[in-house]
């Protein structure tokens, strides 16, 4: 069995909140949410991070970035076609970013005013 926390979430053994899925993406509601709206959005397949799954597969990316707009739609964080409210979309990548599961997601933020830059 994989010991990937998100691996285990995509094959059911752990439950997962989910607001969105495709073939090959999901996206489920952050377990300690630091807005609002806190939605992870991964690639159903394993990679440990952005640089990975742009080497390996630009697809699939390009799905996974689709998903974190339809998310955010959904969310309703930008009406159709527009900008408002507005939301964010970040990834953390390796130790100094702060990344604690190594299998690449989006975080999807929104709902209320946020700071820049990030801490
Ligand atoms: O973000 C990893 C994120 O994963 C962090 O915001 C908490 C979230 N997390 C951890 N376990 C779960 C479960 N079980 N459900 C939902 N969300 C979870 P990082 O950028 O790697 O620090």
């Amino acid at each position: 069995m994989t010991d990937c926390l998100f691996c285990r979430m995509v094959a059911g053994d752990i439950p997962a909140d989910v607001v969105h899925e495709t073939d090959r993406t999901l996206a489920f509601r952050d377990i300690n949410p630091q807005a609002p709206t806190h939605v992870l959005v991964i690639p159903k397949a394993h990679h440990r991070n952005l640089g990975a799954l742009a080497a390996a597969d630009p697809d699939l990316l390009g799905a996974v970035v689709r998903a974190a707009a339809d998310v955010a739609r959904q969310e309703d964080l930008v009406t159709d076609g527009g900008i408002e409210p507005g939301y964010r979309v970040v990834t953390n990548t390796g130790p100094q970013s702060g990344q604690s599961v190594d299998h690449l997601h989006l975080h999807v933020l929104g709902g209320r005013d946020l700071r820049w830059p990030p801490g």
